[in-house]
């Protein structure tokens, strides 16, 4: 049984609240945040009022606009939206020193020792969503639990400016209604397989014995045994600063084709990438690991000519790192990692990026990736998985 308390707070809209919050005439209208509608970038934040119009983080700027051409489109701010997210940082560390940032707008925070000093958890909840909401002028949305698991989950239900709180003694009337989609490590291809055991709920989720959802998903399915049931022990992380961005793979069985492998790069390229944006970031160097099934490990990296935060320059660069290693022996794992970080607005570089060969790389690059995966393919959603968020 659970005797923590952790809270999770996650801004609303984020980039594109502090955009309104600084440019009240925006207040209630369709805000873009990602830049220019004519530029080949991708949505970062979409405020409420646009993402009536299907509008959503991720989809191509292009069509955003098409969707919604009278929108005001911005460019993205990293280092306004870091001041405000170091500010959000300061209001809990006044509850807790037990922060752990997932992104600049997410946090979770483990209050477990505070309740005497400040009150108990949905209290000190209440009071920090106030304080955020007095002090910043902006809404978070919070969610209040025993676990990590249950609060983010929890924090997401009643977005935006929500507070959803989970008593020890519901969690299960809380979790059973919910769609296997949202727990953690079900992604798509999890759900498609559980969707076709006709599994639908956490409820039809939790009838599945323990044994029975091991033969099917390895050690996956004893994280779901276990979340199902509400329990999940992982502790609130506190001093992780992220100097690189990473994400890996382990395989169920070893891989030998090349193309297997490059879609599967797709996939890394696309998770890494979105973590990129959402800490407001760019990347310069770009690096491939590949372990053998013998565990010999390779990695390969390369810098680019300019910062980039999109998808596709990181998937091209991987492909290209691919290339350069011999593929003799079945793969057992597969990462993308992400290094020599910046805020830095190097849109002055964008030159570089207009000159004509720079622009017939990228083209074919995109083409590539559409050639083989299908013209969605580079809306990027048909591969995110629900649950990096
Ligand atoms: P989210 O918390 O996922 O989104 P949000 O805060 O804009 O909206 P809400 O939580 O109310 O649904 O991400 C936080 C910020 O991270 C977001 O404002 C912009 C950035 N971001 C990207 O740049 N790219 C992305 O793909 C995502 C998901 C977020
Ligand atoms: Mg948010």
């Amino acid at each position: 049984m659970d005797t923590r308390k952790i809270i999770h707070v996650d801004m609303d809209a984020f980039y594109a609240a502090v955009e309104q919050r600084d440019r009240p005439e925006l207040k209630g209208q369709p805000v873009v945040v990602g830049g220019n509608p004519q530029s080949r970038g991708v949505v970062s934040t979409a405020s409420y009022e646009a993402r009536r119009f299907g509008i959503h983080s991720a989809m191509p700027l292009a069509e955003a606009y098409r969707r919604c051409p009278s929108a005001v489109f911005l460019p993205v701010n990293g280092a306004k939206y870091r001041a405000v997210s170091k500010e959000i940082h300061k209001i809990f560390f006044d509850y807790t020193p037990l922060v752990e940032p997932l992104s600049l707008d997410e946090a979770f925070l483990d209050v477990s020792g505070s309740t005497l000093l400040f009150g108990s958890a949905p209290s000190i909840a209440r009071e920090i969503k106030d304080r955020i909401a007095g002090e910043l002028d902006l809404t978070a949305s919070v969610g209040v639990a025993g676990n990590k698991f249950l609060a983010k989950l929890a924090s997401d239900l009643q977005k935006p400016n929500g507070i959803v709180i989970v008593d020890q003694g519901r969690v299960q009337e809380f979790l059973d209604p919910l769609l296997v989609e949202r727990v953690w490590g079900v992604g798509k291809k999890t759900a498609e397989r559980l969707h076709g055991l006709n599994i639908k709920s956490v409820r039809d989720l939790r009838g599945l014995e323990e044994g029975y959802l091991r033969g099917l998903f390895g050690s996956l399915g004893t994280q779901l045994y276990q979340l199902t049931r509400g329990i999940d022990e992982r502790p609130v992380e506190s001093g992780r600063e992220a100097k690189s961005i990473g994400r890996e793979i382990t395989f169920d069985a070893d891989v030998r084709e090349r193309q297997v492998l490059e879609t599967i790069l797709l996939k890394l390229a696309i998770s890494v990438g979105r973590r990129l944006r959402k800490e407001a970031l760019k990347a310069r160097t770009i690096s491939l690991k590949i372990r053998f099934h013998d565990f010999r490990t390779v990695t390969r990296a390369r810098t680019l000519a300019a910062l980039t935060d999109l998808d596709e320059d990181i998937y091209q660069a991987a492909c290209e790192l691919l290339a350069e290693i011999s593929l003799r022996d079945p793969v057992r794992l597969a990462g993308i990692s992400l290094h020599n970080l910046s805020d830095e607005d190097d849109t002055q570089l964008s030159w570089f990026g207009d000159s004509k060969k720079e622009k017939e790389k990228l083209a074919r690059a995109i083409d590539a990736v559409k050639d083989k995966f299908g013209e969605r393919s580079i809306t990027r959603a048909r591969l995110l998985e629900p649950k990096d968020k």
